[in-house]
């Protein structure tokens, strides 16, 4: 029999129906309840995107597709699939109590997400490895820490821009510029030397290189309700600017620090960017996300692959 590795699958989680978003958004909070204000507001952005958001399905057939995946190119070891979620359950700690419940010896992690964080992936891998430490157990936990690099993320993005590209006439392309943008943090972040900023624009640059795009922007978005600075500029308002300010006429919006259709794409792009646009009467274009995309999974697999042998 083959030995088995347990895969740590972890992401950001989402209200599973009306009732939870309350519970969800005071864990975002750190446990502060959020003010009726506040919850009417997340409550009515779930609305528009259809009640809940996709992202609960899609993160299950992603670990899904990733565990398949890893368990058909080798031979050697058999990857047992763990999900556990950041803001809902199963929580990180559930799922590697059950880990460490199944007898699991050896495992493997990665976040959904492609770029470090303190506030991010650091803290995924911190609470997971927190709980093998509070568990007394000496369950070795390999953790990938970033993945933005890897040639078939940026391949998978490639394909989408080009795509998106080849659907514009040559007068729209002549005007048209690409946003690449991720989740904004509190500008404090920097102070700590945190490489999500640079990670976001080596992640344009290597996109721009692959597919020969002549404009390319980089920028921000749904940015906490704090009174505190967060990192900009906010892609609204990058749009605003650069329509004025360099006669851009079509926006296509690559959300890359995200990898699925859920609600800070599909509220936060499809609907607050494109209102934007048609404030100004420009294009608005957005490619699809990576979701089950096999450069996608085949990506992961290949971070994996990379952290397990170095
Ligand atoms: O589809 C869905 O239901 C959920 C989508 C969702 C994803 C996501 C990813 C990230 N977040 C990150 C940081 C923050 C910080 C705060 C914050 C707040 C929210 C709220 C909702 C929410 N986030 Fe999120 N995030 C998603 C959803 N996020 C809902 C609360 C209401 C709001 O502000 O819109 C601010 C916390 C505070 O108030 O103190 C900070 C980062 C990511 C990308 C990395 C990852 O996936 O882990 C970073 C998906």
């Amino acid at each position: 029999m083959k030995p088995v590795r347990g895969l740590l699958v972890m992401a950001y989680g989402t209200p599973y129906k009306e009732e939870d978003i309350e519970r969800y958004y005071t864990h975002i909070r750190h446990g502060r309840k959020p003010s009726e204000e506040h919850l009417e507001d997340l409550k009515s952005r779930y609305k528009a995107i259809g009640g809940i958001s996709p992202l609960a399905e899609m993160t299950k057939k992603q670990a899904q597709s990733l565990e398949a995946r890893l368990n058909e190119v080798q031979d050697e070891v058999e990857y047992k699939l763990y999900i556990g979620l950041k803001h809902i359950d199963p929580f990180i700690e559930d799922a590697v109590e059950a880990m460490i419940n199944d007898g699991i010896e050896e495992a493997v992690s990665i976040v959904l997400a492609p770029h470090f964080s303190t506030f991010s992936i650091k803290s995924y891998n911190g609470r997971a490895q927190e709980t093998i430490e509070k568990l007394g157990s000496d369950m070795k936990l390999t953790s990938v820490e970033s993945w933005y690099y890897e040639p078939k993320f940026i391949e998978y993005w490639k394909q989408a821009v080009n795509n998106t590209f080849a659907e514009m006439s040559d007068e729209e392309r002549e005007k048209a510029c690409l946003i690449v943008s991720n989740h904004s943090l509190p500008e404090k972040i920097k102070e700590a030397g945190d490489p999500y900023e640079e990670q976001l624009i080596e992640t344009a640059r290597l996109i721009q290189e692959a597919t020969g795009v002549k404009n390319v922007e980089v920028g921000w978005q749904s940015a906490g309700q704090t009174p505190e600075p967060w990192l900009g500029p906010d892609v609204q308002d990058l749009t605003r600017e650069l329509y004025e300010e360099k006669g851009y006429r079509s926006f296509v919006y690559i959300p890359v620090g995200f990898v699925t259709e859920h609600l800070e794409v599909l509220y936060d792009n499809d609907y607050e960017c494109k209102v934007v646009c048609d404030e100004l009467g420009a294009t608005y274009r957005r490619p699809p996300m990576p979701n089950t995309h096999p450069l996608f999974i085949d990506a992961m697999v290949d971070a994996i692959y990379n952290k397990l042998s170095h």
